[in-house]
């Protein structure tokens, strides 16, 4: 006969789990507090994969070339498969995926602020590939290593896509720089509104995160905001040199002792309002999703009746 364990030592295992440096798997035993943060950072990651399908999805049917637009048609069918893996990660912790959408679009959840910035011209698509993927890059391949099992393991197979998502937005940037003075103009125009909202993406600066203490003791994260987004920065600068554009910050520069790039402040209260749900395009992008709900009640409800049909 198996001893019951108590609570105790069920949290000394987890604990020593952790110290090992294993992963937490979903048949194990974890802290309540655990799996609710765990399906907070993953419901609002799905989140981002799906609202951030928007700003560029919009540029499908305008996109310029057919090459182009066979291009980007893949890229944010990406995002949509990484919010479905997301999904999928955060029901192994009993999360339901109806309530998770359901607290999106009624604004209990957040999603990454970076989506609710316009993309007026096809320069956008390219900066998005190549910073906020790029950003996004940086703060997912030390996720690879988070204690989470499942969400571990679909961050491997995201980070690989997201690495070809940077290579494409560069390479179109390339294209654009090698034009008219114009098309350069419009990188450098989009590269100006990017670059500070792309900072942002890491969250909080460490003092205000109120977060990552018990994420880092939870071997959630692996690093804070802000040392990912200084090597955010560190890695940005040269690749903005290879392409030919600055960033739109005059206090940008390299520190020989600290070896890396200063950079100067990052106004806070923006972030704030955007994930408070004031920023350009907040409400058009909750509209939109909670239109695609609304179109494919029918399409769920007629799964449903398959699958009980079938059951019976
Ligand atoms: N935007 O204590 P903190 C993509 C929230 S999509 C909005 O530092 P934490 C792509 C934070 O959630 C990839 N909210 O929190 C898709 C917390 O709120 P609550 C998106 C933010 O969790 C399509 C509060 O502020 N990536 O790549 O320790 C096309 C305090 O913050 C933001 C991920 O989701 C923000 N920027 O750290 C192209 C990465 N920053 O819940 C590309 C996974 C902070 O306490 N997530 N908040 O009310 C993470 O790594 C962490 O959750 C964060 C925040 C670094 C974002």
């Amino acid at each position: 006969m198996t001893a019951v364990m108590t609570e105790a030592e069920l949290e000394k295992d987890f604990e020593h789990t952790l110290s090992r440096d294993q992963r937490i798997e979903p048949r194990d035993w974890l802290p309540e507090a655990y799996r609710k943060t765990m399906v907070r950072q993953i419901a609002q990651h799905a989140h981002s994969e799906i609202i951030g399908m928007q700003p560029e999805g919009k540029w499908i049917t305008m996109a310029p070339s057919l090459r182009r637009k066979a291009i980007l048609l893949a890229k944010v069918q990406d995002e949509a498969g990484h919010g479905l893996y997301l999904y999928s990660a955060a029901e192994t912790l009993g999360a339901d995926r109806a309530d998770l959408t359901d607290k999106l679009i009624s604004g209990r959840q957040k999603y990454s602020s970076i989506f609710n910035y316009p993309t007026p011209t096809f320069a956008d698509v390219g900066v998005i590939g190549w910073l906020v993927d790029g950003a996004a890059i940086c703060n997912q391949v030390p996720l690879c290593r988070s204690s989470y099992g499942p969400y571990a393991r679909g961050m491997i197979r995201i980070c690989k896509e997201e690495s070809f998502h940077q290579r494409q937005g560069f390479e179109l940037l390339m294209t654009m720089m090698r034009g008219t003075q114009a098309q350069r103009d419009m990188v450098q125009d989009a590269v100006n509104r990017w670059w500070w909202p792309s900072l942002m993406m890491f969250g909080p600066p460490d003092d205000d995160s109120p977060n990552t203490a018990q994420s880092m003791a939870w071997k959630i994260k692996r690093h804070t905001n802000d040392e990912l987004r200084q090597r955010y920065v560190d890695m940005s600068v040269p690749q903005a040199e290879a392409l030919g554009v600055t960033f739109p910050d005059p206090e940008l520069k390299w520190n020989a002792e600290r070896e890396s790039y200063d950079f100067g402040p990052i106004d806070w209260s923006e972030l704030k309002r955007v994930i408070s749900g004031d920023g350009p395009c907040n409400a058009e992008r909750i509209a939109n999703r909670r239109k695609a709900q609304e179109d494919g009640a029918w399409v769920r409800e007629a799964a449903t009746a398959h699958a009980k049909k079938k059951e019976a």
